[in-house]
């Protein structure tokens, strides 16, 4: 077991995460199919059902995103990004008792979902688009800073690393660095080392085996392998199938010192965080 060394609060607007019990963060795709059929009030209530859903069942902070990063998925504007964003954000902040997380790398979101409720800015970019630390920083929110290699669109082709382990932790502390700079202090951010984003099989295997390098940054550690492909590629599962090897991944991730996890499967995975909670409260 990984024993973390940060203060373990994290202050989300006006909720405080405590991070010394691994928190559950729901995964709420707010995607363009759901306006198609019925429109928005429609897609918004049905975004809004599936929060109090995973809500109940045990997640402590909801993951909006409005903005695809699948390999080749359409660009989205920020205009458009917010039209779908702001509703959902809006309407979890009236209903539930819970952290929303803000999937995005575009100011105006930062910006606007701030003002609307939002407690935490998770960017797959680390704020390195043009006006995203400074909206971060404005916010006074704490942000998920990820590591990626280059844009959604392309990153799979061909990632090449020397040690991916030291790579990606020199690259969150830069990152933690021009933060800092920016006005966004220590205290409110938390680290991702982004598996599947710009990483072979191979790379992000050996990345979660020495995940504990990753606590030499002194911050509060953020996982996301749920339905990903590198469960897919060692086991031969579809997308629907890859339960059981997030699960395994997500008490893996636990037992070395992850303090979020970033999950489709709240109920399941939420098992397994108290079932794991049981055992090391024991005498
Ligand atoms: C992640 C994310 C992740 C953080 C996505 C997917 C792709 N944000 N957003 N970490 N993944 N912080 O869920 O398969 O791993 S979108």
């Amino acid at each position: 077991m990984t024993v973390v060394q940060y203060p373990s609060r994290l202050s989300c607007g006006g909720r405080v995460l405590d991070l010394t019990h691994p928190q559950v963060m729901g995964i709420l795709n707010v995607t363009p199919d759901s306006f198609s059929d019925g429109g928005r009030f429609a897609a918004r209530d049905a975004a809004l059902r599936h929060a109090v859903e995973m809500v109940a069942a045990g997640a402590t902070l909801i993951d909006v995103g409005g903005e695809s990063t699948r390999p080749g998925a359409r660009a989205v504007s920020p205009v458009e990004e917010l039209e779908r964003v702001a509703p959902v954000v809006e309407a979890i902040a009236a209903e539930l008792d819970v952290v929303i997380s803000l999937d995005t790398s575009t100011p105006a979101v930062m910006h606007e979902g701030a003002r609307l409720g939002a407690g935490l800015i998770n960017d797959v970019r680390a704020l390195r688009r043009d006006g995203a630390l400074e909206a971060a920083a404005d916010s006074g929110l704490p942000v998920c800073l990820m590591h990626m290699l280059g844009e959604p669109g392309t990153m799979q082709q061909d990632p090449q690393y020397d040690d991916v382990v030291v790579e990606v932790r020199d690259f969150l502390a830069q990152r933690m660095a021009v933060c800092v700079a920016a006005g966004i202090p220590l205290e409110r951010i938390v680290l991702d080392p982004g598996f599947g984003f710009a990483k072979t099989l191979d790379h992000n295997l050996s990345l979660f085996r020495h995940l504990d390098v990753l606590h030499e940054l002194r911050r509060p550690l953020l996982v996301g392998v749920s339905r990903k492909s590198m469960i897919g590629q060692v086991l031969g599962r579809e997308v629907h199938e890859r339960l059981a090897g997030g699960l395994a991944l997500a008490a893996l991730a636990v037992a070395k010192g992850a303090c979020i996890l970033r999950v489709h499967d709240v109920a399941e995975t939420v098992d397994a965080v108290r079932m794991i909670a049981a055992v090391q409260s024991a005498k």
